[in-house]
């Protein structure tokens, strides 16, 4: 929980609160920290003692979820609003009683009992978008070459195999067929790959090396058993293991294809409101929180040319 909107008002301007006369009260919007939406669009966050709302709902320009989402090649988007009160409307609701399912019926809760409705006549709405993209492989993406010039954005982003997906987003990083996550980048899992395996100790570790075991047969090529894209199941010498890590199998089955590749796509919305005015009360910089919804986090399957 956050208080995350911290107002003073002044009794007698209002009307709404059942003091005497010239008491001064203090309002905490205290709003967890994260929001949903639905619709085309309305943002919300909603808590059940006391019952409120805080709802933010914007139709001009129209404005998708899936919108938000259209990130640039820097992987980040600003989306900017305008409150009017018209289409563009920012309410504080309370209620005798937090209705289920508030905002995302077609047809509103029949049992709705709204006490005060305060809404905003100004206001500016900013919702910033970050993706994050990874492949899981073991790999922190900090260290497979995301941004090596440092300046955030990862066009030149080191890409070993040159299959076009970089490193940090790339399952299979020397294209050999054997997914990285499954050539030991970091034994005992502490982040640091000085301990990362290397089965011919020519210095480059096998999630790099595209000829593991050095016999001068690409790993991807030693597919003797079954030429199904996976040098892990083709086994000469059950005593050693995989061909790809046995220098004395030494046969050639090249391979026709790159293996299917997953990325895993993170979006992280957050959404501030500067100046809002609501009656009486106004908060020149209301940070709404993040944006809960299951569409944030997905994934996608490439295949790479070969
Ligand atoms: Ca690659
Ligand atoms: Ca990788
Ligand atoms: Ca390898
Ligand atoms: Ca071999």
């Amino acid at each position: 929980m956050r208080n995350s909107f911290f107002i003073v008002i002044i009794l007698s301007l209002l009307t709404f609160f059942s003091c005497s006369d010239g008491d001064i009260i203090t309002v905490e919007f205290d709003f967890d920290d994260t929001f949903e939406s639905c619709g085309n669009l309305v943002f919300f966050k909603t808590k059940a003692d006391p019952a409120e709302s805080l709802s933010l709902q914007i139709t001009s320009p129209a404005l998708t979820l899936e919108d938000l989402l259209n990130v640039g090649s820097d992987n980040t988007l600003t989306t900017t609003r305008t409150i009017n009160g018209t289409s563009n409307t920012f309410n504080y609701r309370t209620y005798s009683t937090l209705p289920s399912n508030l905002f995302c019926n077609d047809v509103p809760p029949a049992d709705i009992d709204i006490t005060n409705d305060l809404e905003s006549t100004s206001g500016t709405v900013i919702i910033t978008t970050v993706l994050t993209e990874d492949d899981n492989d073991g790999v922190p993406a900090a260290l497979e070459g995301q941004d090596p010039n440092g300046d955030g954005n990862f066009d030149d982003a080191i890409d070993t195999d040159g299959d076009g997906i970089p490193d940090y987003k790339d399952a299979d990083d020397d294209g050999d067929n054997v997914l990285t996550k499954n050539e030991n980048p970091d034994p005992n899992g502490d982040g640091i790959l000085d301990d990362a395996q290397d089965t011919d100790g020519d210095g480059t570790p096998d999630y790099l090396d595209d000829d593991d075991d050095g016999d001068d047969v690409l790993t991807r090529d030693e597919e003797n058993s079954s030429q199904d894209q996976n040098p892990g199941n083709d086994v000469t010498n059950s005593d050693v293991g995989a061909d790809y890590l046995n220098p004395d199998v030494k046969t050639s089955v090249p391979a026709t294809a790159y293996r299917v590749h997953t990325i895993y796509k993170t979006y992280v919305v957050t959404l501030v409101i500067n100046n809002i005015s609501l009656p009486n009360i106004y908060q020149d910089v209301f940070d709404f929180g993040i944006l809960e919804d299951s569409s944030l986090s997905t994934s996608i399957t490439v295949t790479p040319a070969f």
